[in-house]
């Protein structure tokens, strides 16, 4: 064994194969559950390797596609080479490659779009139907067969439990200092034998290092030296900034109300820009010792690990810019204390969001003047990415926040819309929703209520008389009072938008 080997476990290292060999172990039609949440931790040699097959077997008139499971979405490596070559059947629970998304679009792959607390427990109830193959990417393995988790854990620990077969990638370009940064908690179980779950404090340790897996399962091991690949962040932008700005006046009000304690609570933050610039911002306030229990560590989150103003982060992955990435990679050891990634069914565990308060900061495409929000869908039938975690942490937050640019598509598409055209997030799950117009607090409002906040605080100048219009008539002509809706017209802007490419009329 060689000095420097990352896989320290001698019959292990017998199973050392290239990555082609590897991806011939993978049969046609069957499942793999692989490793990966956002650009990190994600198989990336095997996938490829899967990919040429997929194309040869195209090219000679065959078909190889597999049934993919993942903990979210993945690198281009991954999603993007199986999308391309036409190789994904069916696909859970989260993506956000564009080449899967246009095959999703377009019909050709099918997609289970999940929360991703409940992809764990669900793979164990038996809903999903059996796991073939894990393909988990590892950062090592220790002398008594452990494996030292990668950049994500996401669902590896089940995977890893329930498939008939294992093949590990063992990644050195993973910085050998993520030892222990993991904590791997076995103590879940299906009902009738449910037993609380011992975390109170965000930077609680609950379980182990390292995942267990039954040796004689693994049947090969691929080493690589691939960076994770994630994209990179925009600079915040004058929108962004105001949208952060609401956020950060709103927060300040409620620590003098007294309804939040002066360093907030175990701060959540989505998938995307405008959820980055929030936390940019943070770094600025005057908050101090902050902590965040969420799903991924983002630019922002690191940034603001670096200044102290963030004591601890909590997730299940990194979703670092590549600069970021690097970054940490090259001085890990010493945010090594201040991280702990857990299996994304506990990062996302609506006990956990629940007993700790999270305050929960989430994008979305459209809400509606009721405050119902659709996080998923363009026009009620084009997915974009999916609901992700953002279900897990706003049903279940202390105070669950929306936030968006008030229009999209260069002022083509209003955010705010009289009837959302998909509701992944129902009005009792949406608090607050900030644009860069303003926020509007929802908390105790009745439907009617909670429009003339949404329409006066959030939306655009543009389609503000719009709005006004439309929910003066329903008030008026509406069938039922109590939440006014006129369902002739309630969904005809989207219908304009598609034939005419724009809300406005
Ligand atoms: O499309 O890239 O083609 O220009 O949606 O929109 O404004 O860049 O915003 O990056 O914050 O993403 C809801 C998608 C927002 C994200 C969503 C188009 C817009 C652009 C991106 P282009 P922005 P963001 C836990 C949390 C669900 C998952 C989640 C998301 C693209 O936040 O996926 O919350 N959320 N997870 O043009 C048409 C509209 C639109 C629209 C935006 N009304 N109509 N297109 N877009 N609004 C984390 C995890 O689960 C990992």
């Amino acid at each position: 064994m060689s000095q420097n080997s990352r896989i320290k476990h001698a019959a292990l290292r017998q199973k050392i194969m290239p990555a082609e060999a590897a991806a011939e172990l993978i049969t046609p039609g069957s499942t793999v559950g692989m490793s990966g949440f956002t650009g990190s931790g994600y198989p990336k040699v095997v996938p490829q390797a899967l990919a040429k097959r997929m194309e040869a077997a195209t090219a000679a008139g065959n078909k190889f596609r597999l049934r993919v499971w993942t903990g979210a979405s993945t690198g281009p490596e991954l999603d993007g080479a199986l999308a391309k070559a036409d190789g994904i059947e069916f696909r859970l629970p989260y993506n956000s490659d564009p080449i899967a998304r246009e095959m999703i679009n377009s019909g050709k792959m099918e997609y289970f779009d999940m929360h991703l607390s409940q992809v764990a427990p669900m793979a164990w109830q038996g809903f999903l139907g059996p796991l073939d193959t894990a393909l988990i990417e590892v950062s090592g393995i220790t002398e008594d067969g452990s494996l030292i988790p990668s950049s994500s854990v996401g669902n590896n620990k089940t995977w890893l439990d329930r498939a008939e077969k294992v093949i590990l990638e063992v990644n050195s370009w993973q910085n050998a200092a993520l030892e222990g940064m993991h904590d791997i908690y076995y103590g879940t179980a299906l009902p009738p034998n449910r037993v609380p779950i011992p975390l109170v404090k965000p930077d609680d340790r609950i379980g182990q290092t390292t995942f267990r897996v039954d040796p004689s399962k693994i049947v090969a091991i691929v080493e690589t030296q691939a960076p994770d690949r994630n994209l990179p962040f925009s600079a915040p932008d004058a929108t962004s900034l105001k949208i952060d700005g609401h956020l950060i006046e709103f927060f300040e009000h409620e620590v003098k109300k007294g309804r939040l304690p002066p360093n907030l609570l175990p701060l959540q933050s989505g998938v995307g820009n405008i959820a980055n610039a929030v936390l940019t911002g943070l770094n600025n306030s005057r908050f101090e010792n902050m902590t965040s229990y969420t799903e991924v560590i983002q630019d922002g989150m690191l940034d603001m690990l670096t200044s102290g103003k963030l004591r601890m982060a909590s997730a299940t992955s990194f979703s670092l810019s590549p600069e970021a990435a690097a970054a940490l990679n090259a001085n890990m050891g010493a945010y090594r204390d201040k991280m702990i990634l857990r299996p994304q069914e506990i990062s996302n565990h609506p006990e956990l969001v629940r007993r700790l308060g999270c305050i929960a900061m989430n994008g979305l495409i459209e809400a509606d003047i009721y405050g119902n929000v659709n996080s998923t869908h363009v026009m009620g039938s084009r997915i974009q990415n999916g609901i992700g975690g953002s279900g897990d942490f706003a049903r279940n937050a202390y105070v669950s926040i929306f936030m968006t640019p008030s229009t999209a598509k260069g002022g083509k598409i209003s955010a705010i819309v009289p009837m959302a055209s998909n509701v992944d997030h129902i009005t009792q799950d949406v608090q607050v929703i900030v644009t860069e117009q303003g926020l509007a607090d929802l908390r105790g409002l009745s439907p009617k209520q909670r429009a003339e906040t949404i329409i006066e605080n959030c939306a655009h100048p543009d389609y503000k008389p719009l709005l006004r219009d439309y929910f003066n008539r329903a008030r008026e002509h509406s069938y039922g009072k109590h939440s006014p809706c006129l369902p002739g017209e309630a969904l005809s802007w989207h219908q304009r938008f598609i034939d005419t490419g724009s809300m406005l009329p």
